[in-house]
């Protein structure tokens, strides 16, 4: 029979974004449940539908352990702690929790999977798969071909991090404070750290005791595990800047062999999910601001980084929201598939 799929977090952006990928993919479901907290449920969602579920209005309801029952599927967005909480109940429901939080992404037992670089990490699942991080997602998702032609010895990444990553609240407070600013009313800082309007904030998530921060963190060792090499190193900078749906990566790539520009432009043109958008002579090259919405991880400014023996240079730009969270999440859910 076609899987019950819960969405857990059914009214955040990721949760939303849930709902869109599964009437785009056309999801063989044959039940969606919109679950939340108690505050939101009773709400009403639309829903374009998908496989054999209508299109039509969702009722949210509050999530609880019971929520779980004759359910497959469970794609999670609501945030570590909750994640935490639920755990038990969904995977005693006999459900695969599929979480997009960070709560279990490095735990021995759960598979951190992207679907195009590791696929078959979802046989030793045992009830959780975790969906990485955003910024983590669209780097490997690039590096996986290179890596097919030579193993990787060090990535140097810089990231330049939509709003979304902060959720709808931080999308909301991008545009507010830009109108703000620009009528030289006074501007509320509540997500970030500071203004964010005009601005680049080098600070994602906490800081850790070298320095880094977590975001950063995140990177370093997501990559390592999703690629099965503890060999690639791995130095990251994450920067939040005023863009709202887009993250986007400077990446220099050195190898321990060559991969020439050509090898290289041909094998992410092979590649399923990757769009190569690259031609400097006709100014061509992604840009965050104007790829939200899509489905692809768009690579440019392609080049030879002459400063080590085996480099290459790039750009790498992919929508957060969607492959940097709810695409890849129910595209490890059509690895589950009878
Ligand atoms: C961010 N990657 O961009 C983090 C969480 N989505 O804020």
């Amino acid at each position: 029979a076609n899987p019950v799929v819960a969405i857990a977090g059914a009214t955040g952006a990721v949760g939303q974004e849930f709902m869109q990928v599964l009437h785009d993919l056309d999801f063989p479901a044959s039940e969606v449940r919109a679950l939340a907290s108690a505050r939101s449920a009773g709400k009403k969602i639309e829903f374009a539908g998908c496989g054999q579920v209508p299109a039509g209005e969702l009722t949210v309801q509050e999530m609880t352990s019971e929520s779980f029952k004759d359910v497959d599927i469970a794609l999670f967005s609501c945030g570590a702690g909750i994640s935490k909480e639920m755990r038990e109940a969904v995977v005693a429901s006999g459900a695969v929790m599929i979480d997009n939080s960070s709560a279990f992404r490095m735990d021995a037992d759960v598979p951190l999977v992207v679907p195009e670089v590791n696929p078959g990490d979802v046989s030793w699942h045992s009830g959780v798969i975790a969906n990485p991080n955003c910024s983590t997602i669209q780097m490997v998702v690039a590096l996986k071909p290179l890596y097919d032609i030579a193993p990787i010895k060090r990535v140097v990444v810089s990231t330049y991090q939509a709003a979304s990553g902060g959720g709808a609240p931080a999308m909301e407070e991008l545009y507010g404070q830009t109108k703000d600013f620009l009528n030289g009313d006074e501007l509320k800082v509540e997500v970030f750290q500071h203004r964010i309007a005009f601005n680049c904030i080098p600070h994602i998530d906490v800081f850790l005791e070298d320095d880094s921060t977590k975001e950063e963190w995140k990177m370093v060792v997501e990559t390592k595990k999703i690629m099965g090499d503890e060999n690639i190193a791995v130095a990251a900078t994450c920067v939040r800047v005023p863009v709202l749906r887009c993250h986007a990566e400077s990446v220099n790539v050195e190898f321990t062999g060559e991969v020439s520009v050509e090898a290289a432009r041909k094998a992410f043109e092979a590649f399923e999910g990757i769009t190569l958008m690259d031609d400097c002579s006709s100014n061509i090259y992604p840009m965050p601001g104007l790829l939200a919405g899509t489905n692809d991880t768009y690579i440019g400014r392609l080049r030879k980084d002459s400063t080590v023996e085996h480099g290459l240079a790039m750009w790498i730009v992919a929508d957060q929201i969607r492959k940097g969270a709810a695409l890849n999440a129910v595209q490890i859910a059509q690895l589950l598939l009878p």
